[in-house]
């Protein structure tokens, strides 16, 4: 068998042939030959030294298309979009070094919102490794706490059992990002290609399925309950669960409220959703899972005391009791008996104590107890609990107004030019792209207030519909992961609903959008500021502003920075909207456009979002 070189493959077969795997290849060629049988068909990736080989061997993949993002974090951000869009492992590469460390962000986002991506870096040969070479960072020890798994290919024939196992990792069980770190010489080895078939880990068995006594035991817990509540979340979602979801709310008339994560795993529409909970969830969600609370003062000492009951059952299914639902711990939920449903673990009674921790594949669990139900259906209906739900559902629904603090603010002042009746609400922003699109968009977000109003007044009807940075909270986010969603999801509609700030931190990516011919719109709610620490300044720190500002402070009446001549440069189309007569025509003009598009709303930076329990706090102190 005679040694394929690059370039004898290119004058064979042309340049966009795949590798003839009966023949040796290149240890670059045999990682893009593993990536095309793991069934991938993009790749977020950015040259450089150290991974120049790899891009070398995917010019010539006719499967795998290569997208260049103008940033690495724009690439691990836009793989991310397209592993939450999907379900898929998202794919990123960056060369060593700069490259490696800018997906460092990326990867941690992953990690804390359990999202499978694959990243794979270049390293420097093998040779330099530990002699502080050009471009050399200790990538695997540097991402080891923000990786689901890692490693660091020191042998060419482990390329393909590595590939396997990386992709296998990232999407069973919880998911999670894994590093594949390369050295340059190995990508530049001769091998032979094996391909395993199978993966075999040790001590990984990711598949766990609930036993039939305990979920029986469940289902006592239900029918002796009076205030049961499902608090679901991102595991839904990425367990495949949301059907058998339905089912089982339906099929025992419990109501649902999700975290940020598990938004749309169930229909925000339905009769039993209480939407999300949490520091800037519904009130309703918030009390029916911790009851009505007042805070009053003794002495020095507040003292919370429960008003209305909350749930006497939490049915917590795949959700981690993060500070930003449960707020004080101790508070949430405190009188209720409390069952978690979980594929990792270790998040059992990690932040809040259980009485019953069940490891389990989330959508067997549902479909077993939908089972036996079927045989065996309950007999309650929980109808005062639906009563007082009813009941807080009409004290506190969401809503926004024109505010006394819009009407004498800056902004009206500086842009609206007396016409009061002209200003747009970032919340009414989203509820007329809501109305817009039926409902149906594929909605990414920045990082702020934006974000929570995306939460809050676009209404999710289904999974993976809602892409925003949870966990990690990483401003940047917005746009790549539309790009990263539309490659994946040509077909629908997808807009990132975003922060002058967020929007501002990966920029670049028009280029990408352009270029690449993504059709993603981005719609900025432009406030001027960075929105969220504003209001914190408002509430915490007497208004006083520390570097909020994003305008030109010598020229506040302009908006700054000019978002349609930085989109002109891309070639990309904008427009700015600064009154409400002229937003609905122009967000039509931006839903029917078939390029990329941006659409600049400017928007007072008055706005709170609403409700609000500061952090740590209870359900008691939630402004709302
Ligand atoms: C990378 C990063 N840096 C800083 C923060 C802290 N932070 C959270 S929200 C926020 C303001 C975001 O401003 P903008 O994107 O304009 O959104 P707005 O709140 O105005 O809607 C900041 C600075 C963050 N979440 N991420
Ligand atoms: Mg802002």
């Amino acid at each position: 068998m005679s040694p394929t070189s690059a370039k004898s493959l290119k004058s064979k077969s042309g340049p966009q042939s795949s590798p003839d795997l009966s023949q040796s290849m290149l240890g670059s060629e045999l990682l893009v030959a593993c990536l095309e049988r793991e069934g991938v068909d993009t790749i977020f990736a950015y040259p450089g030294g150290a991974s120049m080989e790899f891009h070398q061997a995917l010019t010539r993949s006719k499967k795998i298309r290569t997208i260049l993002p103008r940033h690495e974090q724009g690439g691990v951000f836009a793989a991310e979009g397209y592993a939450r869009a999907t379900g898929r492992a998202g794919v990123c590469m960056a060369t060593s070094g700069p490259g490696a460390t800018n997906l460092v962000t990326g990867l941690a986002d992953a990690y804390m919102d359990s999202i499978p991506v694959v990243a794979i870096t270049g390293q420097v040969p093998q040779s330099m490794i530990g002699k502080g070479g050009f471009q050399e960072t200790d990538f695997f020890g540097m991402t080891l706490p923000i990786v689901k798994h890692s490693y660091l290919v020191t042998d060419v024939n482990d390329i393909p059992r590595v590939i396997k196992e990386a992709f296998h990792v990232a999407v069973t069980g919880r998911p999670g990002p894994v590093v594949v770190d390369v050295p340059k010489n190995i990508q530049q080895q001769r091998v032979q290609a094996v391909f395993p078939k199978e993966v075999s880990l040790r001590g990984y068995r990711p598949e766990v399925q609930a036993d039939d006594d305990v979920l029986n035991e469940i289902l006592g817990l239900i029918s002796t309950a009076e205030r049961p509540v499902l608090y679901v979340g991102g595991g839904i979602i990425s367990g495949e669960a949301s059907e058998a979801l339905r089912k089982f709310a339906e099929a025992t008339q419990i109501p649902v409220t999700s975290t940020i994560m598990g938004v749309g795993s169930f229909p925000e529409t339905h009769p039993l959703s209480l939407r999300w909970l949490g520091m800037h969830g519904a009130a309703y969600a918030n009390w029916a899972v911790s009851g009505e609370m007042q805070v009053t003062k003794n002495g020095d000492q507040e003292v919370v005391t429960q008003t209305v009951p909350g749930a006497d059952l939490l049915l917590a299914f795949g959700v981690r009791f993060d500070d930003r639902v449960t707020g004080k711990v101790e508070k949430f939920c405190e009188k209720g008996t409390i069952v978690h449903i979980d594929i990792d673990a270790s998040e059992f009674n990690k932040n809040r104590k259980v009485q019953l921790a069940v490891r389990s594949d989330i959508r067997y669990a549902l479909e077993r107890l939908n089972a036996m139900l079927k045989k065996r259906p309950l007999t309650k209906k929980f109808t005062a609990w639906h009563k007082q739900i009813a009941h807080w559902k009409e004290k506190a629904p969401l809503g926004y107004r024109v505010t006394e603090e819009v009407l004498k603010s800056q902004h009206m002042r500086d842009h609206m030019e007396g016409c009061a009746d002209e200003v747009i609400l970032p919340q009414m922003a989203i509820a007329m792209l809501y109305e817009l699109t039926g409902g149906e968009a594929i909605i990414t977000t920045g990082v702020g207030q934006h974000q929570m109003w995306a939460g809050q007044y676009y209404r999710y009807k289904f999974p993976r519909q809602l892409l925003t940075s949870a966990g990690l909270g990483a401003m940047g986010y917005g746009y790549p992961a539309a790009l990263g969603a539309k490659v994946a999801c040509p077909d629908r509609q997808v807009v990132d609903i975003d922060g002058d700030g967020s929007f501002l931190m990966n920029v670049q990516e028009l280029a990408t959008a352009h270029i690449e011919k993504i059709a993603a719109k981005a719609l900025i709610l432009n406030n001027q500021h960075l929105g969220m620490v504003v209001q914190w300044e408002d509430r915490f720190y007497k208004s006083n502003r520390g570097h909020t500002y994003l305008g030109d402070p010598e020229n506040m009446k302009q908006i700054y920075p000019d978002y349609l001549a930085i989109a002109r440069g891309f070639n990309v189309p904008c427009e700015r909207v600064m009154f409400k007569r002229d937003l609905r025509a122009a967000m039509t003009r931006m839903l029917e456009s078939k390029e990329p598009y941006l659409l600049d709303v400017i928007v007072p930076y008055t706005e709170h979002v609403l409700p609000f329990i500061p952090a740590g706090r209870t359900v008691g102190h939630m402004i709302y």
